[in-house]
């Protein structure tokens, strides 16, 4: 199965390591749209525009199927995607939403933090699926700065934990984070240790998990050769790439 995948940037590529390493892809084709990058603060009519841009990319490719690596895309244009693809199209909210009920916590008692970009922190998509597991409580912040802090690799450090204690210091502790932006994973390890080694729960991994489940995939490929594109400065993308630890050769 060759799988494509797209992010406003170069976020998505937390979830293109995770494709990758699952072994279950034969060859990925990752599209960052980093000339307009970012989307978190556009309207519904901009990001839809241009998700359906990356849509038309994707149509002409040579994959089974589209993934979309950002939860941004996927709270605002999912529909319109699928509406116009001519393969399958996976957003993250769903994978992400599953790997939730998954963990099996007491919805009554418990507490999920979601954290991510404004744009879809207000949609209320991701609080909408939660409150109908039963969770009776919800915490929902747009925490912006980390897209940033990522992507400077400030992925430890004074910046890191003042913004973390900006962000989360008027919070009660939560029992799970959901990381609502592909920025995060890469800053998962910190966000869990502020709140005293609280889960966390990641859009790459949990899309892996939902793929293999609804495609019935096998991890069968030792090495899954990763072409890179995006609409502006591809080699930084590799960089970045390379960076994060994703295998280019
Ligand atoms: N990584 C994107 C997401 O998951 O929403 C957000 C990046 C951006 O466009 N600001």
């Amino acid at each position: 199965m060759k799988v494509g995948v797209f992010d406003s940037g170069v976020g998505g590529l937390t979830v293109a390591k995770a494709l990758q390493h699952s072994g279950c892809f034969s060859e990925l084709l990752y599209y960052g749209d980093t000339a307009r990058v970012p989307y978190g603060n556009k309207d519904k009519n901009t990001v839809t525009r241009y998700a359906l841009e990356a849509v038309e990319f994707f149509n002409g490719a040579d994959v089974d199927c589209l993934v979309v690596a950002c939860n941004t895309v996927s709270v605002t244009a999912l529909e319109a995607m699928r509406q116009f693809s001519n393969k399958p199209v996976y957003g993250v909210v769903e994978p992400g939403v599953l790997a939730l009920q998954q963990l099996g916590l007491e919805v009554e008692t418990s507490r999920v933090l979601i954290i991510a970009t404004r744009s879809t922190i207000n949609s209320g998509v991701y609080q909408s699926h939660i409150a109908a597991l039963g969770y009776a409580h919800i915490d929902a912040i747009a925490t912006p700065l980390f897209v940033p802090i990522v992507e400077e690799a400030l992925f430890s450090g004074a910046i890191l934990e003042e913004t973390m204690r900006h962000y989360f210091s008027e919070l009660t502790t939560p029992d799970v984070v959901l990381l609502g932006c592909t920025h995060f994973p890469l800053i998962a390890d910190q966000i869990s240790h502020f709140w005293g080694g609280v889960k966390t729960i990641h859009s790459g991994e949990a899309m892996v998990s939902w793929l293999r489940d609804k495609l019935e995939l096998e991890a069968k490929y030792a090495q899954t050769p990763i072409r890179i594109l995006a609409s502006e400065n591809v080699a930084a993308v590799k960089r970045t790439a390379e960076h994060w630890g994703l295998g280019l050769a």
